[in-house]
């Protein structure tokens, strides 16, 4: 048997860390850290080296399966591709054929590199409803870039910037990949300074120079005081403002009121800690801004996401060494093109749920989450009747999840890839197997780089998001495909020079990073300025410039704040169905403070009821004065693999007590941090009954 190791790319997460799999035949049997990586330099964390136990797990998926008891009760039987993928294009084209294209759905989670994939069918198709947690996750930062500087930045690690804001983020337990956990932490040892701002005093807050524990939801009138004092003082780039930008003097004018001590009354941030920081970020010679979804998941999301980055056009870090640097990506067909959005007819475009309300979001590609919901269960304003999963377990990535379950429950058709059995995939009629990441050829576009993400093995009948989709497009007989997902990579590599061969062959090409750019061609906006105050906005209806809209909070006796994050040890809902991973943590976690839990009673370890819109989720407390007073930190996306599909999902889901709102109007953004929720200690008998595994006839338990 041959053994050898390849060089590949990490994708237990958003895929950043350089890997080497050492395979046996067919058989991947280990992984380690690639220590050429650029980004990783060797690290790999414990998902990563998690992969080959994820890969060959015993409950992977490996057959098309057709649904045939009812509707989550988890019974199914195999099926050939050949009857899989016909009766899904068949499906998709009645629904398109009876109540048009926009009745049809397309559904992806987080990014996992075939997003565009998925947007490029659904644009073909004649769709404009593409679904995803866009609007709670990455995309207020990606829109308040596109439309204020004409791109999206990162920050330069290449150049180690003197200052670092990290913003409602756990960077180091979340992007502990190459993208940014390992270069920032790596910085920071050699002296990069860290202003972090998040109520949670995370492992880089306590790294911090300055710690800003705000209150939940305040970000935006930080945002603004932060701006206040850049200004007052004088701590600015004037020669930037006044070549590069439009608008400042409204700018200006607009954040006159949002002195420290107004800022530190709603932050509920000490007045001279804020000066502390604006002026350390003001007099840097060059700083960055890493924003993360604590800044996401409420009404400012937007406006938060626009302020930092005036806040950085403001002190001239735009694109400087060091600091946010525009992505500008090698000429493949990526990100940028692959989507093509020309496919699709403007009245279809027009048509996209929640682009009445949410036009920013509408303009990034994405539906909104709610609108999908409301179409489907009420036809208005039209009925949606099928929907196509590639990749999300919707039942505990979205708020509100008994609407979600009573939605998929509603639907004449639904079809779910994935690599397990997810209670999403236990909705479906037809469920395929994907291929995980270690059985797929991938391109892997970083800001850094394009690298080659390589198949070294392969699980069952499974197949990639890739071929699956380019087969269906084949089937249905959509425009702007190939013969095969291997001859796409060849296609979209072509216009940068190159093959997969040669890209495999070499692991990565590395973009060339360049600063100042708008030196010669000005910023992609309208004006070719940075536009501060931004007219294009106020003509959609919105603020011209950032404003702070206040998280709805009015407790009442015996409320906290209840508030969720990412976990270190899974990604998402992914991986508690994986042992090493799950040893970690085996239970949904609940952090609160010590005060808060004494005053109901909880001690450390105990398993709690949390409550809030009528609904009850379980948790186990986890005391730690890391959090604020008043707050109750809930695991993000929990689900009990081990329990059956349709009760799996209802029990420790914080989602389920969290309104599917859409409170920042550009960008629809819902409130989940933030929100009103009791708390009380567990009764043993109702812990027993919800999660003990042996049992074989269930009532339900928790409302
Ligand atoms: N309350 C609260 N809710 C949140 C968040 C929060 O912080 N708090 N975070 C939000 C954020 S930022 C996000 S991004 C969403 C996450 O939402 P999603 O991205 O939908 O994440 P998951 O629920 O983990 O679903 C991903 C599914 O894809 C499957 N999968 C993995 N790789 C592949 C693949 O290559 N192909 C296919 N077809 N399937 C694959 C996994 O097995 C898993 O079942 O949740 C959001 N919801
Ligand atoms: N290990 C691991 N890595 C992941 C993921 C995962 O689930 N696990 N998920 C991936 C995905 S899809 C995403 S989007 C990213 C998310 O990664 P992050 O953006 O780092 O998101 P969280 O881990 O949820 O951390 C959010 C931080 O915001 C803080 N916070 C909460 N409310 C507020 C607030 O109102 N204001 C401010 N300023 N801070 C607040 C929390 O205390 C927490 O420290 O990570 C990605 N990487
Ligand atoms: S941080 Fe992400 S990419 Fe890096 S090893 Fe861990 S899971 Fe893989
Ligand atoms: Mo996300």
């Amino acid at each position: 048997m041959t053994t050898r190791e390849v060089p590949t790319v990490c994708r237990m997460c958003h895929g950043g860390c350089g890997a080497l799999v050492t395979v046996e035949g067919e058989r991947a049997v280990s992984i380690k850290g690639h220590p050429g990586n650029p980004n990783n330099a060797g690290f790999l964390c414990a998902k990563g080296r998690a992969s080959i136990e994820h890969a060959y797990h015993p409950d992977r998926l490996r057959q098309p399966l057709r649904r045939t008891g009812p509707r989550g009760s988890g019974g199914y039987r195999p099926i050939g591709w050949d009857e899989a993928l016909d009766e899904v294009a068949e499906r998709l084209a009645a629904a398109r054929e009876r109540d048009g294209a926009e009745s049809v759905v397309f559904a992806q989670g987080t990014d996992r590199n075939y997003q565009e994939w998925l947007f490029r069918f659904a644009n073909a198709f004649g769709s404009p409803n593409v679904l995803g947690p866009a609007h709670v996750c990455f995309y207020p930062r990606v829109m308040a870039g596109i439309l204020t500087l004409g791109g999206f930045t990162f920050c330069d690690y290449e150049h180690d910037p003197e200052v670092v804001v990290v913003w409602g983020s756990n960077k180091a337990a979340t992007h502990g990949d190459g993208v940014i956990g390992t270069r920032l932490l790596s910085a920071v040892s050699r002296g990069t300074r860290l202003i972090v701002i998040d109520p949670h005093r995370t492992g880089l807050a306590a790294r911090a120079d300055c710690w800003l524990p705000l209150r939940p939801g305040t970000d935006a009138a930080l945002a603004l005081g932060l701006l206040h004092i850049v200004i007052a003082e004088g701590l600015l780039d004037k020669e930037f403002i006044e070549q590069h930008t439009t608008g400042f003097e409204q700018l200006r004018q607009h954040v006159r009121d949002w002195d420290p001590r107004r800022v530190a009354a709603v932050t509920g941030v000490p007045a001279q800690l804020i000066v502390r920081a604006a002026r350390l970020y003001g007099t840097a010679g060059s700083a960055a801004v890493e924003l993360g979804t604590g800044t996401a998941q409420h009404a400012s999301s937007f406006d938060t996401a626009r302020a930092a980055i005036l806040l950085s056009a403001l002190c001239g870090n735009i694109d400087r060494p060091g600091g946010d640097v525009l992505w500008d990506p090698q000429p493949i067909i990526g990100r940028r093109t692959m989507p093509m959005s020309e496919a699709l007819p403007a009245d279809q475009a027009a048509k996209r749920l929640g682009a009445d309300r949410h036009r920013v979001l509408s303009m990034s590609g994405w539906a909104h989450p709610s609108a999908v919901w409301r179409s489907v269960l009420d036809e208005d304003p039209y009925p949606v009747r099928a929907m196509a999963v590639f990749g999300s377990n919707l039942l505990v990535a979205y708020p509100d999840s008994d609407r979600v379950r009573r939605a998929l429950g509603a639907l004449d058709f639904l079809c779910v890839t994935d690599l397990f059995l997810t209670p999403t995939a236990a909705l479906a009629d037809i469920v395929l197997p994907a291929s995980g990441w270690l059985e797929r050829d991938q391109i892997v576009e970083h800001a850094n780089y394009v690298a080659a993400r390589r198949a070294v093995t392969s699980v069952g009948e499974s197949r990639s998001d890739e071929e699956i989709l380019n087969d269906l497009a084949g089937r249905l007989g959509l425009e702007g495909f190939w013969d095969s997902a291997r001859t796409a990579l060849d296609a979209r590599l072509a216009p940068a020079g190159t093959t997969w061969r040669e890209l495999a062959d070499g692991y990565y090409r590395p973009t060339e990073l360049r600063h100042f750019k708008y030196r010669e061609r000005g910023f992609a906006t309208r004006s070719g300025r940075v536009a501060l105050y931004h007219e294009g906005l106020l003509r959609m209806g919105y603020e011209p410039l950032p404003v702070y809209e206040p998280p709805i909070r009015h407790l009442r006796a015996g409320e906290h704040l209840l508030t969720s994050r990412h976990s270190r040890f899974y990604f998402n809902s992914e991986f508690r169905n994986v042992p090493s991973l799950r040893a970690k943590e085996p239970h949904p976690r609940l952090e609160i403070h010590p005060g808060t839990a004494a005053a109901e009673g909880i001690e450390d370890g105990d398993w709690a009821v949390l409550e809030a819109r009528g609904h009850q989720a379980l948790f186990r407390a986890r005391v730690t004065d890391e959090v604020r007073p008043g707050v109750l930190c809930a695991a993000a996306s929990w689900w009990y693999p081990e329990l059956p599909p349709d009760r799996s999902w209802r029990i420790s889901n914080v989602n389920r007590l969290l309104r599917d709102g859409d409170e920042n109007p550009a960008m629809g953004s819902s409130t989940l941090r933030g929100v009103p929720c009791t708390v009380r200690r567990a009764p043993d008998d109702l812990v027993a009954a919800c999660l003990d595994t042996a049992r074989t006839e269930w009532a339900d338990e928790l409302p």
